[in-house]
């Protein structure tokens, strides 16, 4: 009963396709159920789909076969095939033998030819028995892997066969980025979260092919990060959080496995050390630092722009040169970030000498810089990047140096501003932000006069001074992340809130089956899981 409900749920069977296919040495014919793709609540909407008659038979036969140079390929077919079981509880065989020439294939092909629009891009091709993934890279894999991931239904077909089958859509998917940096951060500096909590973020990000995580590693409450030549940093630094709480930090090694972890779901680490402002714990850790001469001590509030290291001193880059060369040594990804916003203790002069020295140090180190919009007043160089959070007048002026921005406008896409007057977490000095406000807007053209080419991506920061587990991390970013997503991969013309809404609804069974607490907002219907997959859940 309760799968042929589910049956009818997922799709109405209009056409029927037989095939034959064998088990334990009988012989079935199988009538594959024709589903219509374009009705599928994929997020991000992809570039292009064409529905074709039928569905791909997943089922316990089934397996996944890779074709290409490209060695991480096979580690891509393996993670599909961990949350094929994930899902469904069956885990497909990765470049098996041949066992049946009838069983069902997912085909993950690398296809070197200049055709492609972009290194991300794919092409996925489904039919009764075999489901295609075409490629450039690994990476595509990889996203095209997290469209899969959403296309097999949450519960199984049981009236097929004498076996389950999770019947896929067939049809056709050509899908490439909006935007090549697509991102979120997350202030582990404020409240801490633990190497676990970091990973969850990173699964959840993944699945919407988010490929940027920006982690906010130090600020006035706390100092996250291990640095050898300067233990205090963490000691002493790290021993707090706001709330007065006990704070605690990253060693490297926790880092690398951060890194390793993000680099496995092909994403990108960006360290933020924030500078020469929100530097309180680095300061009282070693006061030479301190620029403001005030009395220091250990800080558990959330005011801002109150700190500041002393810029004209030596010492203090000496000390920056050591912290962006440790951090620069344990992080793959091309960028460093500096921070750079609030220096409000910091004069202008300073502020600006201070942003030339450490961009240097930062190049030095084989990075590019990137910091919050303020850095637009130094004279940075023009491969540096801007984050625009506040001054549209500060993202023009990088635009003008010729320098890329990351658009973090903070009334459009600040993960922690409240949802309205009931939120239970969250700020809202830059606004409310419901979970429309926060889809409808075009990165496009929010900031006018600022090229599309001239845009490097989305991002959307998680401040955390209102937030200390993962569960009130998961109220504010979810379900507003999802949409972000959207914004940064879907091209303008396939964004509509009316359809997203719709699709959104639907992300319940994998939101629940990852035991996320998302805010259920009245602005959506919800979708309730299906029994079957609260069951998976349980076993
Ligand atoms: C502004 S955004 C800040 C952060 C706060 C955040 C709270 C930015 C560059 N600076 O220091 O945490 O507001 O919403």
């Amino acid at each position: 009963m309760k799968s042929m409900k589910a049956f009818l749920q997922h799709g109405l069977m209009t056409a029927m396709v037989i095939g034959i296919t064998s088990c334990n040495d009988t012989r079935e014919e199988i009538a594959m159920p024709s589903l219509d793709l374009s009705e599928e609540h994929l997020i991000p909407k992809p570039t292009k789909m064409v529905t074709s008659n039928g569905s791909f038979r997943l089922d316990q036969f089934t397996r996944i076969v890779t074709q290409g140079e490209d060695e991480r390929l096979a580690e891509v077919a393996s993670f599909l095939a961990g949350k094929i079981d994930q899902k469904a509880g069956i885990r497909p065989g990765v470049n098996t033998q041949t066992e049946d020439e009838y069983d069902p294939i997912i085909l993950l092909r690398q296809l070197k030819d200049a055709s492609w629009a972009n290194q991300e891009a794919y092409r996925l091709t489904i039919s009764r028995d075999s489901l295609i993934l075409e490629v450039p890279t690994a990476e595509a894999a990889f996203r095209g892997v997290q469209t899969i991931r959403q296309l097999i239904p949450d519960v199984s077909n049981d009236t097929l066969a004498s076996h389950p089958i999770w019947p896929v859509a067939a049809g056709t998917i050509e899908d490439y980025p909006n935007f090549g940096f697509r991102g979120s951060m997350l202030d582990v500096a404020r409240h801490f979260f633990s190497v676990e909590d970091v990973k969850k973020y990173i699964d959840l990000l993944a699945y919407y092919k988010i490929n940027v995580l920006h982690l906010h590693l130090t600020d006035d409450q706390g100092w996250r990060i291990e640095i050898k030549s300067w233990p205090k940093l963490t000691e002493v630094g790290g021993s707090t959080e706001v709330g007065g709480e006990s704070g605690g930090f990253f060693t490297q090694d926790d880092y690398k496995d951060i890194v390793a972890y993000a680099t496995s779901h092909f994403m990108t680490i960006i360290p933020e050390v924030d500078m020469p402002g929100h530097t309180n714990a680095a300061s009282v850790s070693y006061p030479f630092l301190d620029g403001t001469g005030k009395p220091l001590k250990l800080y558990e509030g959330t005011r801002v722009g109150f700190s500041t290291f002393d810029t004209r001193k030596d010492t203090v880059y000496a000390f920056i040169d050591d912290v962006v060369r440790e951090i620069s040594a344990l992080t793959p990804g091309p960028y460093f970030h500096i921070g750079g916003d609030e220096s409000h203790s910091t004069k202008k002069d300073d502020y600006i000498y201070f942003v030339n020295r450490v961009e240097k140090i930062v190049r030095k180190h084989g990075k590019t810089m990137v910091g919050w919009d303020e850095i637009a007043e130094a004279d940075v160089e023009s491969s540096s990047i801007a984050q625009f959070w506040a001054d549209a007048e500060n993202a023009t002026k990088a635009v003008n140096k010729g320098m890329k921005v990351i658009l973090s406008p903070a009334k459009k896409a600040y993960l922690d501003m409240q949802y309205d007057t009931l939120s239970k977490h969250g700020l809202h000095w830059a606004a409310y932000i419901p979970v429309d406000t926060a889809y409808i807007w075009n990165p496009e053209t929010y900031v006018p006069n600022i090229p599309k080419d001239r845009i490097l991506g989305v991002e959307a920061p998680l401040w955390s001074e209102t937030i200390s587990n993962i569960q009130e991390l998961e109220y504010l970013a979810f379900p507003r992340a999802i949409g972000y997503a959207e914004l940064s991969w879907s091209q303008e013309e396939n964004r509509d809130w009316e359809d997203f809404r719709v699709r959104l609804a639907h992300q319940t069974p994998y939101l629940d089956m990852m035991d996320v607490s998302y805010y259920p907002s009245p602005r959506i219907d919800w979708v309730k899981p299906p029994e079957k997959s609260r069951q998976i859940l349980k076993d």
